[in-house]
């Protein structure tokens, strides 16, 4: 926990030394809401108090009686969905549920056999979540639309606009992520229906639960055609503190970092506790122990424990260590017992990079060193792929427009603004990752609390959700 604590922030700081943007006082932090609802345009109503209070109502719709969870097609998140396609509909959107469970809201504007721009995030939640990630960038995105439908100005959009709430992004039940946008793109393997969660019930049974008869046909009809979209827009929260220590409410992103999960099975031999010598132990907990502690040190310290094969130079090393982030977020043991040398221990590896050939080879690594402690500790081990997403670079001109919004957008809610909008990277991954396989892509983040992520501290002041509103319909209004 504290070593992925401590490589988080150097990740971060790493992150701090890519922003353009000099220090100043934190925007709207001293200011006086009533000032700012003295002027004209702002929507405060719908883009502030309604947003909020969704964002409320939306948290509060959990599998969970104590904490926020919602996964893929899970009860809570089938009111999840009608909840969301209400306050599209609300918007004045055309609303539908597609075979993976996406819920979609369009409108044509004035143009519509144009291409059209989609915007959105994702539903889904990690265990014990925010109640922002994700939620915040399909409530802006309704907000933005929402006040343009009171003012009536949905039909003046140059483009259609469609805002998408995805399914799962954050794979939390299928460890595969990007199931929603990842259909949406075209890029599920023909397999991905047969997947299993620990229980053994597969995505395709779960859509059958929800009344939909998915075949790999159907999942190939969810692909959008490139040539009918135009590009793909989201806003996050930055889920890290560096707009915070900026004191600006809005970022552009400029790319995001690649990332693999693994799932590593290492099988021993089950015994007594008490009676087996520590000698004659085939024990998958120790082992597993050594394979963490391991990586860690690799993940800290690529530099010296790569054997790149030649395919890295020194600079890639160093911009390598730089973004190398590695965790073992869940480790499970059979039969778990404190009487019983386990029998098998299960566990994740999550490791992300922005340089993608690193990333690789420290995968490599680590896969080469993990099976030679089970050599040394004979028991057995298991390797499996569960996911992969290469680094993401934004488009420049789709990011300098939602730049623009940005700014103009602060600008309304403060005239002396004169700093930039800062420009940083996401070592988050998000369901852009997965539209930037069918479309350009570009993000916007959200200073949060403390840069605090997937976990129930999450919090953005209400006034930074009426900027990220304020900006989103800024960039709709300039199309
Ligand atoms: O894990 C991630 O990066 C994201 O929050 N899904
Ligand atoms: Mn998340
Ligand atoms: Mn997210």
């Amino acid at each position: 926990m504290i070593s992925t604590f401590t490589l988080f922030h150097s990740f971060i700081f790493f992150l701090y030394l890519l922003i353009s943007t000099p220090s100043r006082a934190s925007l709207f932090s001293g200011i006086e809401t009533g000032d700012l609802e003295k002027k004209g345009d702002l929507f405060p109503q719908i883009l502030r108090d309604e947003a909020v209070a969704r964002l409320h109502e939306l948290g509060k719709v959990s599998d969970a009686s104590e904490y926020l969870e919602r996964t893929f097609l899970s009860p809570a998140t089938t009111r999840a969905i009608d909840l969301i396609r209400k306050w599209m509909e609300d918007a004045g959107l055309r609303t539908w549920v597609d075979e993976m469970g996406n819920v979609h809201g369009r409108v044509e504007g004035a143009n519509a056999n144009t291409e059209a721009l989609l915007i959105g995030s994702h539903m889904d939640t990690v265990i014990d979540a925010g109640k922002f990630d994700g939620a915040l960038g399909i409530v802006s995105a309704i907000s933005a639309l929402k006040v343009m439908h009171v003012n009536g100005n949905l039909q003046n959009l140059r483009r259609p606009v469609e805002v998408i709430a995805f399914c799962d992004e954050e794979g939390v039940r299928f460890q595969t992520t990007f199931l929603g946008s990842g259909a949406i793109a075209g890029i599920l393997s023909a397999t991905t229906l047969e997947i299993p969660d620990k229980k053994n019930v597969t995505i395709k049974d779960v859509l059958k639960e929800n009344s939909i008869e998915a075949t790999e046909e159907s999942l190939l009809k969810l692909k959008y055609d490139p040539k009918s979209v135009w590009g793909y827009v989201e806003l996050h929260i930055e889920q890290g503190p560096v707009l915070e220590q900026v004191g600006f409410p809005l970022g552009v992103v400029k790319g995001i970092a690649g990332q693999t999960r693994l799932k590593v099975t290492v099988k021993g031999s089950q015994g007594h506790a008490g009676t087996v010598p520590m000698s004659m132990r085939q024990d998958p907990m120790v082992a597993a122990a050594e394979q963490i502690v391991l990586m860690e040190n690799l993940c800290k310290h690529p530099e010296e424990y790569l054997s790149y094969g030649g395919h890295c130079s020194d600079s890639s090393t160093k911009s390598l260590s730089s973004s190398l982030v590695c965790t073992v977020g869940e480790i499970s043991t059979w039969p778990s017992a404190s009487n019983v040398i386990p029998g098998q221990v299960t566990y994740t590896v999550d490791i992300r990079a922005i340089d993608d050939l690193g990333r690789e080879a420290v995968i490599y690594d680590l896969s080469n060193r993990i099976y030679q402690i089970c050599d040394k500790r004979s028991v057995s081990c298991l390797i499996e792929h569960k996911h992969d997403a290469g680094a993401v670079i934004c488009d420049s001109e789709l990011s300098s427009q939602l730049k623009s919004a940005a700014y103009s957008a602060l600008k309304r809610m403060e005239d002396d603004i004169q700093d930039e909008v800062p420009i940083l990277m996401s070592g988050a991954g998000h369901d852009a990752m997965a539209m930037s396989r069918l479309t350009k892509v570009a993000m916007l983040f959200v200073r949060c609390r403390g840069g605090i992520s997937h976990s129930p501290q999450e919090d953005v002041l209400d006034n930074d959700i009426w900027a990220a509103g304020l900006a989103t319909l800024s960039f709709l209004e300039n199309l």
